[in-house]
Parts: C-alpha cells; sequence; structure tokens
C-alpha cells in the first residue's frame, strides 16, 4: 500500500496527502486510463472522508484494502517494494497495473451510478430532505444508526444482509462514529454533480 500511495502522490512524500490533480494524472499519465474530470472529482470526494482536500495515508488505505479483516492485514502487512525507484512508471508489474486499473474503473463506475440515483432522488421525486430523515429516525433521536435503516427496509420489503447495511451506513457516516446525523445524510443524499445526464 505504501507503494500505491507513493505512486498516487508522485514521490512527493513531504506533501499533506494525494490531491485531486495527482489523482488525475496518475490515472491518465501513468496507469494510461482514460478518465473524465467529473470521475476523477467524484472518487476523490468519496475517499477524502475528512474534506480537506488531501487523500491522506489512512484515507487511501481505506478505500483500496478489501474489507475482509484477513486480507486487508495481509496487504497492509506488505512492505514498499519500489524504495529507491524514482520513475513512477515503473511502479507496479503489468498485471498488478492492470488490476489497479480495473480497481479504479469499477470504482468510479460504481461511485458514478451512486450519483445518478441522488440526482434522480433529489429531480425527479423532489425528495425534502428533513422529511426524509424524520421518516427514518423512528425515536426522533436527531440521528440514524444502523437499526434505523433495517427497519425502514423491512417496512419495504427489504432485507439486505447485515455487511451491506454496514456498508451502506459507512457511505454516509463521514465522521466514522457509527452514527448519521442530519448534515451527514443531506451530504450523502445530495448529487455532486450537475453536469451528468441520467440516461
Ligand atoms: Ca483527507
Ligand atoms: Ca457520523
Amino acid at each position: 500500500m505504501c507503494d500505491a500511495y507513493k505512486l498516487f502522490v508522485q514521490l512527493q512524500m513531504d506533501k499533506r496527502g494525494i490531491d485531486c490533480d495527482d489523482l488525475h494524472a496518475t490515472i491518465r499519465d501513468n496507469l494510461d486510463l482514460p478518465i473524465t474530470k467529473d470521475e476523477v472529482f467524484i472518487i476523490f470526494y468519496k475517499v477524502d472522508k475528512d474534506g480537506d482536500g488531501f487523500w491522506s495515508f489512512s484515507e487511501m488505505s481505506d478505500a483500496f484494502t478489501p474489507r475482509e479483516t484477513e486480507y486487508k492485514t495481509l496487504v497492509d502487512s506488505r512492505g514498499g517494494f519500489y524504495g529507491g525507484e524514482s520513475d513512477l512508471k515503473n511502479y507496479f508489474e503489468g498485471e498488478t497495473r492492470e488490476c489497479l486499473k480495473r480497481f479504479i474503473r469499477g470504482f468510479c463506475e460504481c461511485e458514478i451510478s451512486v450519483e445518478l440515483i441522488r440526482q434522480r432522488i433529489m429531480n425527479k421525486l423532489a425528495v425534502k430532505p428533513d422529511m426524509a430523515f424524520k421518516c427514518l429516525d423512528r425515536d426522533s433521536k436527531g440521528y440514524l444508526v444502523i437499526n434505523d435503516v433495517r427497519e425502514f427496509l423491512r417496512g419495504q420489503n427489504m432485507y439486505p444482509i447485515e455487511k451491506n447495511l454496514g456498508l451502506l451506513i459507512e457511505r454516509f457516516d463521514k465522521s466514522e462514529d457509527d452514527t448519521v446525523d442530519y448534515d451527514e445524510f443531506v451530504t450523502g443524499i445530495t448529487p455532486f454533480l450537475s453536469g451528468l445526464t441520467d440516461n
């Protein structure tokens, strides 16, 4: 993971982290992956949990390593391999690069489809965020917990597995306190971009 971080931060290890331009340049120029500015923007802000405009090492590691603890530990325990290498094009073998590209492409597609759903919710259904929040917050606590979402979905005859419920909460819960407050909820359902078209 430290090699991946070096690749994206473009060896500027004294920087606060990876910024949006680093991300764009690395994906486009180094990985040769066509990507639009909107796509860069959307994945950048998904990973930048604290919203400081940089991907820190831990933010990147959380987004790039597997959820399963065993695999995450395995990836995290690997040391850097390209210590003295100064040419970023030499980072990672062909197959690893292809995996990284597939991951980034999949990540983009997933986030773009979520964005389209956000736009549909806000534009077509004209959902009022405060009403939606009240509807989910069953005992008017002022925040949502996993059980609120579970019960709401049950009411719609939907029974997602625990892991998916957890991922859903995690998507909204920027402060990582396992609850979703009103601001987090509004941010989570508000579209990022205005330029995307919902086909
Ligand atoms: Ca950050
Ligand atoms: Ca929270």
